[in-house]
């Protein structure tokens, strides 16, 4: 259950960022990364979240995300990616900072997510940087190719990669500029991704996590909220809105 310092802290803020992570998605059908049924249990991050994995085995990078690309086309936003939406029209100013390459938060409403490792729908060619929207991966066509002959890969950021110097950048001035901070569904292991919820905290912001356990960055925040994003969000923004319309 939410605070009243929360909902105190939400009324009088101009300015209100979200850092999500893989959880917020759980609820959708969409896999974790290291929950104990997490993709890392089955699959080996050095063997499909690195440039060199994708050097030297292509055809199982691509089966593995063409998979996770059809997961992701076939389920749908949950609660919590919807109420996340809401809160952009709550505020006036509001960021979503995401680590998710889902799409969920774009399809739920929020018009304009933070991508910060790059978005699963996408791809590039490694040779010449064009972007395609739509790549055909089957039997015939196991490593989609450019125009140019190079090969296509995912447009996610893999470990070892700089993130977007655009996304990092403005994430870390909307952590800085946030009265209020959220970090949902996040195990806070991967950086710099899990520095921004610190930097929100120094800069004065009041941090909130909402997580059905606690996480490494727990001890960063204000206040914890222990349980599923699509449950525990909707009813602070319901509340929100009923302060808001009496106000
Ligand atoms: C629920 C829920 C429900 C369940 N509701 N919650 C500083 C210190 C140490 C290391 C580094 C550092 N700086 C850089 C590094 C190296 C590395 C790193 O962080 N390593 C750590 C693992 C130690 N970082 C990088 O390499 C990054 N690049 C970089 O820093 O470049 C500069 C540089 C280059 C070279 C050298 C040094 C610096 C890039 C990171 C890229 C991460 N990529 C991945 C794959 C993306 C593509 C894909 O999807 O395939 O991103 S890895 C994976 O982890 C994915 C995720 O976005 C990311 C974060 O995971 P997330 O979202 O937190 O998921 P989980 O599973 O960990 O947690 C889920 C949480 O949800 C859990 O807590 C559950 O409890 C909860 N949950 N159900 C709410 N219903
Ligand atoms: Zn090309």
């Amino acid at each position: 259950m939410y605070s009243e310092a929360l909902i105190t802290a939400l009324m009088n803020a101009d300015s209100v960022a979200v850092l999500t992570g893989a959880g917020v998605s759980a609820e959708s059908g969409v896999k974790t990364f290291r929950d104990p049924d997490g993709l890392w249990m089955k699959f080996k991050p050095e063997e499909l979240a690195n440039f060199d994995a994708f050097m030297r085995n292509p055809e199982l990078v691509w089966e593995w995300y063409n998979h996770r690309k059809e997961i992701a086309a076939s389920v749908k936003p949950n609660p919590g990616h919807y109420a996340i939406a809401e809160m952009e029209s709550l505020f006036k100013e509001f960021t979503l900072i995401t680590q998710n390459v889902d799409d969920l938060h774009r399809r739920a409403g929020t018009s304009n997510p933070i991508e910060l490792h790059g978005n699963i729908t996408r791809s590039f060619c490694i040779d010449c940087n064009k972007f395609y929207d739509k790549v055909e991966v089957s039997e015939q066509q196991k490593i989609p190719k450019c125009d140019c002959g190079g090969m296509i890969r995912p447009d996610v950021v893999w470990f070892g990669e700089m993130l977007p110097m655009n996304a990092i950048q403005t994430a870390t001035a909307a952590a800085q500029d946030a009265d209020v901070f959220f970090s949902i569904g996040t195990s806070g292991e991967v950086y710099p991704a899990a520095q921004l919820p610190g930097i929100a905290r120094q800069y004065g912001a009041y941090v909130v996590e909402v997580n059905p356990g606690k996480t490494s960055i727990s001890f960063q925040m204000n206040e914890c909220l222990l349980g599923p994003s699509g449950v525990v969000l909707p009813p602070i923004i319901e509340e929100l809105k009923r302060r808001k319309l009496s106000a």
